[in-house]
């Protein structure tokens, strides 16, 4: 299904700022005329049924062809041969991907180990979690889950690491957070593929939950979606899978389901 483009709602957003903001729920998103109808009105576990019905559709990409779309998804503003770190913020140039010390590979932010779901296609290719990661920094990261405190990460300062936990950078804290939750609606174990779901712990292991929700969604209110992270979600839908992150679009639905 080709997405429809439409007249940015930004511009209309912009002209009649205030009222506008409460009748659309994400300002500068391309949410194609219907794509969230069966989700209307519905709140708790049947918002996350028709939720997953509706992102449930689509395309999964090869874990080869997860390079390629990532140095779109994740380019650097400011310079297009250039992709952006998720952990550190740094920009390093995209043909720099690979698995040696100076190079960044393809970091699961909901880590792979959570579900064992590897890197066929499915979870272990979803761009709406996946994102560049100094190979050393999603080294630090492992399988940790997400929770805050912690010592300053070597090569990104600005995230923490502990024994037990990860907590990213500021600027990226709702972002992972909404990755984290598109996933748990997305895969619910109906298509050969683990259950996951969020829950309070840390040390999750290999069982196929991320934790913490309590923080996530902490995190997913401190960071609401911005533009950039609205846009990412438009390519990931336009260009790769036709699916969308309905907690980018629709940032209230996340207190409803958890
Ligand atoms: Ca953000
Ligand atoms: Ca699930």
């Amino acid at each position: 299904m080709p997405a429809l483009r439409r007249t940015p709602l930004l511009a209309v957003v912009g002209i009649t700022l205030g009222a506008a903001a409460f009748l659309v729920p994400s300002a500068s998103a391309d949410i194609p005329p219907g794509y969230y109808d069966a989700a209307a009105g519905k709140t708790g576990a049947e918002l996350h049924s028709a939720l997953h019905e509706i992102i449930g559709t689509g395309t999964h990409l090869s874990y080869d062809e997860v390079w390629d779309a990532l140095k779109a998804t994740d380019e650097d503003p400011a310079d297009p041969a250039n992709v952006i770190m998720i952990y550190s913020g740094a920009a390093m140039p995209e043909d720099a991907n690979g698995g040696a010390a100076d190079q960044w590979n393809r970091e699961h932010t909901w880590a792979k180990s959570h579900g064992d779901f590897g890197t066929s296609p499915g979870p272990g290719t979803d761009l709406h979690h996946l994102r560049p990661s100094e190979v050393g920094v999603n080294s630090t990261r492992g399988n940790l889950d997400f929770d805050n405190g912690g010592s300053p990460v070597d090569d990104a300062p600005e995230s923490r690491v502990d024994e037990d936990s990860f907590e990213p950078r500021d600027a990226v804290k709702g972002d992972i957070a909404r990755g984290i939750l598109y996933m748990a609606v997305r895969y619910d174990g109906d298509d050969g593929f683990a259950d996951l779901e969020p829950n309070d712990s840390v040390g999750n292991g290999s069982a196929p939950f991320m934790g913490r929700i309590s923080v996530l969604l902490e995190w997913h209110t401190q960071d609401p979606p911005d533009a950039a992270e609205q846009a990412r979600n438009d390519l990931i839908f336009e260009q790769y899978q036709n699916n969308r992150n309905p907690f980018v679009d629709h940032p209230e639905w996340a207190d409803t389901i958890w």
